[in-house]
């Protein structure tokens, strides 16, 4: 049976309808799902929004309406995204789920069990933008004079009734969890930064609010509802069948990875491993913490009247163009910019001319010029193995050890180098003006090509794969012989089936 494969993204807040940011991460979740299914592991894919917590609460009050009808109808806004976004989720968890109740209780109860809650009276900052509790130390000042947490966003002063978590009891055991296996949380730069968060000490967490009810409740105490990251991060477990014995919990966890953004690393690298830890649950294999994009290299926001729609983008153009540019253009890990002039650029340069051109020229040719069909052809040159040797590197072990690290732009890079070889040898070999002087060399270089472009649409699948699978149609390639184990079989014969452009060019203007 294959191996399982976990990965989740974070579950996001439907207080307003998705941005890019939410488009971004859902996109590099899905490319990895399924690169990994192409791999032939058996993927689940989780994703969901998070719908308790103060901030909900909030926003449901200011819009005068409730928080679940609020909850309800953004997250079906969530959903339509990823589905046009092509983004393959196995389930996509609300945490109002009365299932996710049930976990995020079970959870409570195996950290109460093991000592680590008790109820005492919280005193200090919070954040409902942030959703997080800090330590004055942790403030800066705002123009204004007013308290601002790290992440720039307003604290208020917070005294209640609450329970608290034994985070204090973790430091050691979290210093000594990112120590041994330095893949926990990556990229390197934000385990250090949660390294040097944690050796400066623990402060127990609160963890129920009793100033409002819109949450998960505390078992036994009515009155209070659990902090809302008990409940949000509990989401990983409840997709799965948490607190039974399932056998999708047997298989799939631990997860393989979360992927989350940079700014709620603190949360799935310190207090979720803590919660686990307590409740005597495997911890995750991998912690990933990506960067933000950024509109023209500004944060989008209502304010400065830049938010985009990411569906919107997706429409002017296309899903693939958008999904290949997300990928390429940012070093994932690190914050990345983005804008239409952008898009065209990488749409036209990569996309249209060198891999779209590649294919359509190719496959117009053996369409037009050979009927469609190749004929078995005479032996490969040294050129020709050269670049089928150069392309199936690029395609079978460049790319995907590469996106193995989540290191995409690098693999895509190796991959555009192969398509690059390839427009350079259909120059170099012209099969046009062979066709007068050799047919049968016209056939093999031809052979040769399709060979290659076979092995590039099947590596980019990940990306692409509405175009991907367009190609491989066209190519008549089983559709059971599209994963990265086909590669190392080569195809002895090729017919074109219906060749058409696959990427347009864009413009700017009319786009
Ligand atoms: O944080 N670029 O929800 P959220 C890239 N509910 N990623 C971005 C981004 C940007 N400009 N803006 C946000 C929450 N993100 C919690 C998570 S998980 C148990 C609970 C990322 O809707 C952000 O870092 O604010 C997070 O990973 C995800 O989008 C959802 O953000």
């Amino acid at each position: 049976m294959a191996d399982p494969y976990y990965i989740t993204t974070a579950i996001s807040y439907p207080n307003g309808p998705p941005h890019i940011g939410h488009a971004y991460e859902a996109i590099a979740a899905d490319v990895v799902a399924r690169f990994q299914r192409l791999r032939g592991r058996d993927v689940r894919f989780q994703t969901g929004t998070d719908e308790h917590g103060l901030k909900m609460f909030q926003k449901a009050r200011e819009l005068g309406v409730e928080p679940a009808a609020l909850a309800e109808e953004m997250s079906s806004y969530f959903i339509r995204m990823c589905d046009a976004l092509n983004v393959s989720y196995d389930n996509f968890q609300r945490t109002s789920d009365p299932r996710h109740h049930v976990a995020s209780q079970a959870l409570w109860q195996a950290m109460a069990a093991n000592g680590d809650l008790y109820l005492d009276r919280y005193e200090g900052w919070y954040s409902v933008r942030d959703e997080a509790y800090y330590d004055d130390s942790e403030l800066s000042e705002g123009e204004g004079g007013e308290r601002l947490s790290p992440q720039g966003t307003p604290v208020e002063w917070t005294v209640e009734e609450s329970w608290f978590f034994r985070l204090s009891r973790y430091q050691e055991p979290l210093l000594e969890l990112y120590r041994n296996n330095p893949g926990f949380l990556r990229p390197e730069s934000r385990r250090n930064e949660m390294t040097a968060f944690v050796e400066a000490g623990l402060r127990d967490l609160s963890v129920s609010r009793t100033s409002f009810d819109w949450g998960v409740q505390v078992p036994g105490w009515p009155e209070h509802v659990m902090y809302v990251w008990i409940d949000a991060l509990t989401n990983y477990l409840t997709g799965l069948g948490y607190p039974e014995k399932t056998p999708e919990m047997a298989r799939y966890w631990p997860v393989d990875v979360h992927l989350i953004g940079k700014d709620i690393v603190r949360f799935h690298a310190v207090y979720w491993p803590a919660f686990l830890m307590s409740a005597g649950i495997a911890l995750p294999r991998q912690v990933f913490g990506h960067g933000f994009l950024l509109n023209r290299g500004q944060k989008e926001s209502k304010s400065l009247g830049n938010v985009t729609d990411p569906l919107a983008l997706a429409e002017r153009f296309g899903v693939d163009t958008l999904r290949y540019f997300l990928m390429r253009e940012v070093v994932f890990g690190q914050d990345g910019s983005y804008s239409p002039e952008a898009i065209v650029a990488r749409a036209n340069a990569e996309l249209a001319n060198s891999f779209g051109n590649l294919v359509q020229r190719v496959l117009s040719f053996i369409a037009k010029q050979c009927g469609g069909v190749l004929s078995p052809s005479p032996a490969p040159l040294d050129g020709d193995l050269e670049l089928a040797h150069k392309v199936r590197t690029a395609c079978a072990t460049e790319l995907p050890d590469a996106f193995e690290r989540l290191a995409f732009s690098v693999g895509m890079d190796a991959w555009m180098q192969a398509v690059f070889a390839c427009n350079q040898y259909v120059d170099e070999q012209a099969p046009w003006a062979l066709r007068k002087t050799d047919p049968e060399r016209m056939e093999r270089v031809l052979t040769t090509l399709c060979g290659c472009i076979r092995d590039l649409a099947i590596a980019i699948a990940p990306v692409v794969p509405v175009a991907s699978s367009r190609i491989l149609d066209m190519l008549d390639v089983p559709v059971d012989q599209r994963t990265y184990a086909d590669l190392e079989r080569d195809l002895a014969r090729f017919r074109v089936v219906d060749p058409a452009p696959v990427f347009p060019r864009l413009d700017l203007d009319q786009s």
